[in-house]
């Protein structure tokens, strides 16, 4: 499959927004470096011009479409500058309406949307404040998991049958793999051994079984391979978390 015009996605390696775009534009069979331009920006040094000719917003992942062949770093005023990872899910899929991204199908597309607007609120606030320790309550991510379990298909991918990756599973992976990082080194604002208590619960316990094969298949994706670097995102989280461990420890010292 090719573009009919020149696309530049700009990321970053450690965002799990940027993932779900760069996922998708791999699950279209597109080349890095051949059909698209993928530029990284450093989050803790944007170049001057992100903001004002890229994404008002300054955040990753934004897409410049159209206008002439121009480098990443050089946007061309002629381009269209679209932001936010889910409505880039869709521009991706929209641009191969052939390739299962999103069905035809209006109720599996209902359902498609209905699965990433469920994740959004039921298992991102919840995995945030768990991560930062606001709530260091690993019940409240089991549970957060359990209710998008529900919601998968019998087998295989989320959407409808489970035989076509959609735009819902690849909305969810990056944050799954972000997790499995944070949980197993036991990274976060958490007390000690919380993080690990609960990655031992959803590797063994039966009630997540279901989720558990949902998410080997997703890592199991070359798409997925191709656009996570788990070395690098455990270097980046393990200072992070550090930091947020030392804070907590301080402060129930105190
Ligand atoms: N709602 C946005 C969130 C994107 C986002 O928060 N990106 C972060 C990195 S993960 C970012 O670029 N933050 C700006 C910064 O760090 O300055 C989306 O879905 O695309």
């Amino acid at each position: 499959m090719a573009l009919a015009e020149p696309l530049v996605l700009y990321t970053a390696k450690v965002c799990p927004y940027a993932q779900r775009v760069e996922l998708a534009l791999a699950e279209t069979g597109l080349k890095k470096d051949v059909d698209f331009e993928r530029y990284e920006i450093d989050l803790q040094n944007k170049p001057q011009w992100y903001q004002p000719k890229i994404n008002p917003a300054s955040k990753v992942p934004a897409i410049a479409y159209g206008g002439p062949k121009v480098p990443g770093d050089q946007p061309s005023p002629s381009s269209t500058k679209i932001a936010e990872s889910l409505v880039l899910l869709e521009f991706v899929a929209d641009l191969f309406p052939d390739s299962s991204l999103l069905p035809k199908d209006p109720v599996l597309r209902a359902q498609t949307r209905f699965f990433i607007d469920a994740f959004s609120t039921k298992f991102s606030p919840v995995s945030f404040a768990f991560q930062s320790g606001k709530d260091a309550s690993g019940d409240a991510l089991l549970s957060a998991i359990e209710h998008v379990q529900a919601l998968l298909a019998p087998k295989g991918f989320a959407i409808g049958d489970g035989s076509s990756v959609t735009i819902a599973d690849l909305a969810v992976a990056p944050f799954f793999g972000r997790m499995e990082i944070v949980l197993k080194n036991d990274f976060g604002g958490y007390p000690e051994g919380e993080g690990k208590k609960v990655w031992e619960t959803l590797q063994t316990d039966s009630r997540f079984e279901r989720w558990r094969k949902y998410w080997a298949d997703l890592k199991a994706r070359d798409s997925f391979k191709a656009t996570f670097d788990e070395a690098y995102l455990t270097e980046r989280f393990s200072s992070r978390f550090a930091k947020a461990r030392e804070e907590l420890k301080a402060s129930t010292a105190k």
